[in-house]
């Protein structure tokens, strides 16, 4: 399957899209980063005709990012949408907004392969793990739970940091690169 995540500059490398990226490829997908502002991107999207088109979002980004994919959703109508980060794990409901296929809920590695593989292989998507997945013809949402949080990150690999870099030079560039070895928060934080 060909995946596009679409997310505007950030003052630093996105570990997120990172790792998801390294284990999509990792399972045979094919995945590319568009970073906006960018004056051709919604004719990189039609060149690039994604089947999956995916947004990372921290709250308050979330009207945002649905509008951006509206306009995707002009250019590849048939491109399925997946929405992950802070805010759909803590406002599922957002799935509802026009447009969105789908929220995942919590960490993505496992679940977007499983999304992904099934997607590839024609079977059914409605009961994958830690999505809340929007049924194109009814409108029901499909509400499944989360799987359990990966207890070895090692097995992860090292973050697809050359997604980043392909999509924009300046993180390549930049002498500054960014490193996590823990995942949530140390403190009392619920994310
Ligand atoms: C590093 C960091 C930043 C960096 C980089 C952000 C980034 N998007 O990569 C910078 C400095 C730019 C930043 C900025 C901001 N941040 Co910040 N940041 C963090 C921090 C400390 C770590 C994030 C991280 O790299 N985690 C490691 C990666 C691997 O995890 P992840 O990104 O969550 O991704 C995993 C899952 O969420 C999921 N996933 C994520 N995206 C997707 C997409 C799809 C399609 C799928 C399937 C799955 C999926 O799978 C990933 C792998 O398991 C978190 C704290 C935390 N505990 O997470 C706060 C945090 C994300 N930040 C927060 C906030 C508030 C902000 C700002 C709004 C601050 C501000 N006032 O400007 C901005 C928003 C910028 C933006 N548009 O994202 C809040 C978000 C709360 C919320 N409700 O959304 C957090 C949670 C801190 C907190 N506890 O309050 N931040």
């Amino acid at each position: 399957m060909k995946v596009l995540f679409i997310d505007e500059y950030l003052p630093q490398e996105m570990l997120g899209i990172m790792w998801l990226s390294r284990a999509i490829k990792d399972a045979g997908h094919e995945c590319k980063a568009l970073f906006i502002p960018d004056k051709k991107w919604l004719e990189k999207v039609r060149e690039y005709e994604p089947d999956v088109v995916c947004y990372s979002m921290t709250t308050g980004m979330h009207l945002y990012f649905a509008d951006i994919n509206r306009k995707v959703k002009q250019v590849v109508p048939n491109a399925f949408s997946v929405f992950g980060g802070p805010h759909p794990t803590f406002s599922p409901e957002f799935v509802e907004t026009e447009g969105v296929d789908s929220v995942c809920r919590g960490e993505g590695e496992a679940a977007i392969v499983d999304l992904l593989d099934r997607m590839q292989a024609g079977r059914d998507i409605r009961d994958c793990e830690n999505f809340w997945i929007k049924d194109r013809k009814t409108g029901e949402i499909h509400k499944n739970p989360q799987r359990p949080l990966i207890q070895d990150l090692d097995h992860l690999g090292f973050p697809d940091r050359d997604i980043i870099y392909e999509a924009g030079a300046i993180y390549r560039n930049t002498d500054r690169k960014v490193f996590v070895s823990q995942r949530g928060c140390p403190m009392p934080c619920s994310f």
